[in-house]
């Protein structure tokens, strides 16, 4: 089980993706050991990163995870796309502008989780959670690209992206909605049990305009 979260970015002190990845880092789940990874949020040093973890750890399940200031709940992602367009640079001054994740790669791909049941078992479980259909231009879809890509011929292994609101005082901050790291913790635990358990994704409408 690998679980990914970022460095802090754009001039916060932390990032809750990592403050909730860092928590569940050891822990056992349907028996299957959680490894957590810290990334880099820098266009050129988070997929060596990432490739390295990968190829350390050979997970089962790989969920990438990541902060999206301003959404509302978690964000189950259900869609990498082949481009970067940096709203603003990295921490290392890159800014790259309409330029493939990968060369001659696939325009997209899918996440692999079960992303609907998760979603059943996340409002069940009372955390505000959605289905998402773009994970943005930034570093967190060239992680999440770049992850779907390297696994694209591996079926038993499941792997999907999942955006993280602010943490509690970063919302204040921001006047933007913000949730608990714990109930973030949480979710993913939720998250992570789904992709181990269920074998086929549940079937129901989770469409939204974004
Ligand atoms: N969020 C950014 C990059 C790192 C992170 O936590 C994003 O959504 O692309």
């Amino acid at each position: 089980m690998l679980l990914t979260g970022f460095a802090p970015f754009g001039g916060e002190a932390v990032n809750p993706s990592w403050q909730a990845v860092r928590a569940l880092d050891g822990m056992v789940i349907e028996g299957h050991r959680v490894i957590a990874v810290e990334l880099p949020c820098e266009f050129d040093a988070a997929l060596p990163a990432l490739w390295h973890a990968l190829r350390e750890h050979e997970p089962r399940v790989a969920i990438a995870v990541g902060l999206a200031g301003g959404r509302e709940g978690l964000s189950l992602e259900r869609v990498a796309i082949n481009l970067i367009d940096a709203r603003i640079p990295d921490n290392a001054g890159a800014q790259p502008v309409d330029v493939p994740v990968l060369r001659g790669g696939a325009a997209a791909f899918f996440a692999t989780l079960p992303i609907k049941t998760a979603l059943l078992e996340l409002q069940q479980a009372g955390i505000a959670a959605h289905i998402s259909q773009t994970a943005g231009t930034y570093v967190c879809n060239q992680v999440f690209y770049a992850l779907m890509h390297a696994l694209r011929r591996q079926r038993h292994t499941r792997a999907g992206f999942v955006h993280v609101p602010w943490s509690p005082e970063q919302a204040i901050v921001h006047a933007q909605p913000g949730m608990p790291i714990d109930e973030v913790r949480r979710a993913l635990e939720i998250i992570v049990r789904a992709a181990l358990t269920s074998r086929s994704d549940a079937r129901i409408a989770a469409g939204r305009e974004s």
